[in-house]
């Protein structure tokens, strides 16, 4: 443990109070050097307890004092509780650092608490995550990540592969005697199910990062389809240019907003059509981009068009989309059609896309596609009837959106949302493959047993541990080797 002494506002500049921490061996006497305390010191307080006292000619402080190994660093801390002048806060780091502290580098007291056993490494990565987090979902992941859930998870994983790492290394010391301690066909079938669970966590990192940045919604659809101005309603504020020219988008329009505690991330794109025209063309490859990489899609259907007319859109929909996407189809300008009965009468203009004024074509009854004839000749399932004009369809809208995500996140599933933990799950599986095919072709233990090692160190980096040698601690703990 280090034992200098470091120092740091706590609090960013701003409201009534701030809080100035204070960590390291020694830290409370250069505290009882910088702060007049009214009743006795912080030296010799004794456990946790909070003294008021004054730092002179500057103000009057509350101390919140830690002994170690009570702390968050683990080692004696203290909290000085003063007001919020940037003037107050500056003059205390000053005196504390005249008094033997340091400034404290960024992260360095969670870095201590690590470096102390307080947390892993991947509690300490949620402590950040949790500060940074700004919807319920990134706050969830990042919350239950603090709690150890997380790694709970991961030790149970990690501790299978050690114990088949055990069992390898046992053989491997007693390879003269030719002993096989792991049974193969059992071996196969655990290596299988560590295999398998190491890659539900890595391809978890898709859906978990996605909550932790907002998740893409790709809005997409003939020009004129209102997708502006349905981004404009999501919004509640006019933050598209909305007009009944078609080609009005051009490029991306992104907004970020959250439903149901999900943060998701808007994207209006340029109206689909056939053009010549260079600038729209680039824009419209931007919209196909989008479709590709959105995690939902809503694609817009103008309720008011030629069916026949909307077929190239629905194709470019659905050759776009991701496997792991969905799609949301919608039928706009719901405030348009006249609920009447099917069959449909014809068009008065095939192909014409600005004639909104007259309500006309009923596509449907009340919701979904009850008539079917709308989304069967599109040859989609259902879709939502939806009017940004008068916001029907709306909330019916924003529930098919989020309801999934809001789903998957109280299935309390353990999600990854780090980076470094996604590529250190993907390198143990593949550790894990080379395993199994290892097992599969008889490959020698110690080649094997090498790959197994390798595994439980790509594991052992998401909490900091890079220990590969606790498989021998294993080893002796679980097996009385003179017997
Ligand atoms: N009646 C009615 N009109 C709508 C609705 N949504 C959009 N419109 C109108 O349709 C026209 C086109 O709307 P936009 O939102 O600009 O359509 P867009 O899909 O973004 O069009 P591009 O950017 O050109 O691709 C505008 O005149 C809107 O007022 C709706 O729900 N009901
Ligand atoms: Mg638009």
């Amino acid at each position: 443990m280090s034992s200098d002494c470091i120092c740091a506002p706590a609090t960013a500049p701003g409201g009534a109070i701030s809080i100035v921490r204070v960590s390291g061996a020694g830290c409370h006497d250069i505290i009882d050097s910088v702060v007049d305390f009214r009743h006795g010191n912080a030296a010799s307080a004794s456990g946790f307890s909070v003294k008021f006292g004054v730092v002179p000619e500057l103000d009057e402080v509350l101390v919140s004092i830690f002994k170690a190994p009570h702390s968050y660093t683990g080692e004696d801390m203290a909290e000085i509780s003063c007001h919020a002048s940037p003037f107050i806060v500056s003059g205390i780091l000053e005196r504390l650092c005249a008094a033997g502290c340091r400034l404290a580098r960024a992260g360095e007291f969670t870095q201590r608490a690590f470096v102390a056993g307080k947390m892993d490494l991947s509690q300490a990565e949620a402590v950040a995550d949790l500060i940074a987090s700004d919807s319920a979902a990134s706050h969830k992941l990042a919350f239950s990540q603090l709690r150890g859930a997380y790694s709970k998870k991961l030790h149970e994983l990690r501790s299978q592969i050690v114990e088949l790492s055990a069992l390898l290394e046992l053989e491997l010391d007693f390879s003269e005697e030719e002993l096989e301690f792991a049974d193969r066909g059992k071996l196969r079938s655990l290596v299988s199910a560590a295999l398998q669970e190491t890659e539900r966590l890595a391809d978890s990192f898709r859906l978990g990062n996605a909550f932790k940045q907002g998740i893409p919604v790709a809005i997409v659809g003939a020009v004129n389809s209102g997708k502006s101005t349905l981004l404009n309603a999501l919004l509640g504020e006019d933050r598209a240019i909305v007009s009944d020219i078609p080609g009005t988008t051009r490029d991306t329009v992104e907004e970020v907003l959250s439903l149901n505690g999900v943060k998701y991330r808007f994207v209006d794109t340029a109206g689909l059509r056939e053009t010549d025209e260079t600038v729209e063309r680039m824009g419209i490859e931007r919209s196909f981009a989008q479709i590709g990489q959105a995690a939902v899609v809503i694609a817009l259907l103008d309720g008011t068009a030629d069916a026949d007319a909307l077929l190239p859109v629905v194709a470019a929909v659905k050759a776009r989309l991701r496997e792991d996407s969905r799609v949301i189809w919608v039928i706009s300008k719901a405030d348009l059609l006249v609920p009447s009965q099917p069959p449909l009468p014809p068009l008065p203009q095939p192909g014409a896309k600005t004639g909104y004024s007259a309500p006309r074509t009923p596509v449907s009854g009340s919701s979904g596609c009850k008539s079917g004839a709308f989304c069967a000749r599109l040859d989609i399932p259902e879709a939502i009837e939806l009017s940004s004009l008068t916001g029907q369809g709306l909330d019916k809208l924003k529930e098919a959106i989020s309801k999934p995500d809001s789903d998957s996140l109280a299935a309390d599933a353990v999600l990854v949302t780090n980076q470094r933990h996604y590529d250190a799950l993907r390198r143990a599986a593949e550790d894990l493959k080379r395993v199994r095919s290892g097992l599969e072709s008889a490959l020698p233990t110690d080649l094997i047993a090498e790959e197994l090692r390798s595994g439980v160190s790509a594991l052992g980096e998401i909490f900091g541990e890079i220990l590969p040698d606790d498989i021998l601690g294993t080893v002796f703990s679980r097996f009385c080797i003179g017997k």
